[in-house]
C-alpha cells in the first residue's frame, strides 16, 4: 500500500513554494517516514527551522513548528528541549544558516550533546537569496557572489560535528531516499545530538 503522507503535511500549505525538483521536499518525505517508523506522536514532535529555503520545511510537516531566525535554530531547539525534555525535536537549517551564520551555534550544539535531531540540508549554497557562496561550496564552482569561481576551500561539516562533540553524525544524499530514511531512523533513535549532512 503506497505511504499516506497527507496526515503529516499541512495540505493547505500545498503546493510548496519550492522549485519543481528540489530535493527540499525528498528529505521532507523521508523525515516523515522515520517519523512514521518511529512512531512519534506528532503532537510531541516539534520541528524548528531557519530561514532559507530550507527553512519552509516548519510550513509543510504539521506538528508542532517554529520557524525562527536566520543561524538561531539550536538557541529555540535547545530552549524547547529543557522546557519540554518528552518531545522530540528536529532541527532543520540550511548549510547556510547552519554553517555560516549559525556556525557557532552548530558546534556548541555538538558540544553540549543535547538531545536534538539536526538537520543540515547541504545544497552547497545559499538557495533563497539566489546562489551566494556558502561555506560547503565547491571551490572554483561559479556563484553571482563569485563570478571568477569560489577561490574558498570547502567546508566539511561532519568533520566539525564529530570535533565538536556531536555523538551521532552521518551524511547522507536524498538521492537514495529509502537509505536516507534508515539513516534518520537510526539517529532519531540516539539519545544526544544527532547530526545529519545531507
Ligand atoms: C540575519 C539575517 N541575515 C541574512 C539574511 C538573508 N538570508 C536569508 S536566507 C539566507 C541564506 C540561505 O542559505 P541556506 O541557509 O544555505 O538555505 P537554503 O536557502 O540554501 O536552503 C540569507 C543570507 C536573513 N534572512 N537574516
Ligand atoms: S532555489 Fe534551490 S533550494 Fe531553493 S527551492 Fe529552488 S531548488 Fe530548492
Ligand atoms: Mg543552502
Amino acid at each position: 500500500m503506497a505511504f499516506n503522507y497527507d496526515q503529516y503535511l499541512r495540505v493547505d500549505k500545498m503546493p510548496t513554494l519550492w522549485c519543481w525538483g528540489c530535493g527540499d521536499g525528498v528529505i521532507l518525505k523521508s523525515v516523515i517516514r522515520a517519523i512514521d517508523k518511529m512512531g512519534w506522536d506528532m503532537d510531541k514532535v516539534c520541528v524548528v527551522s531557519g530561514i532559507g529555503c530550507s527553512g519552509r520545511f516548519s510550513s509543510y510537516i504539521n506538528c508542532n513548528t517554529v520557524h525562527t531566525t536566520h543561524g538561531r535554530t539550536i538557541a529555540y531547539a535547545t530552549g524547547i528541549k529543557l522546557t519540554r525534555p518528552d518531545a522530540h525535536v528536529i532541527v532543520v537549517a540550511g548549510d547556510g544558516d547552519g554553517l555560516a551564520i549559525g556556525g557557532n551555534h552548530t558546534i556548541h550544539g555538538c558540544r553540549r550533546n543535547i538531545d536534538l535531531n539536526f538537520i543540515l540540508i547541504n545544497n552547497f549554497i545559499y538557495g533563497l537569496t539566489n546562489s551566494q557562496i556558502s561555506p560547503t561550496t565547491p571551490q572554483g564552482m561559479w556563484c553571482v557572489s563569485a563570478q571568477n569561481g569560489n577561490i574558498d576551500p570547502t567546508f566539511d561539516a561532519c568533520k566539525l560535528a564529530i570535533g565538536a562533540g556531536a555523538s551521532f553524525v552521518a551524511r547522507e544524499t536524498m538521492l537514495d531516499p529509502k537509505k536516507l530514511e534508515k539513516v534518520l531512523v537510526k539517529g532519531f533513535s540516539h539519545k544526544g545530538f544527532s547530526f545529519f549532512d545531507i
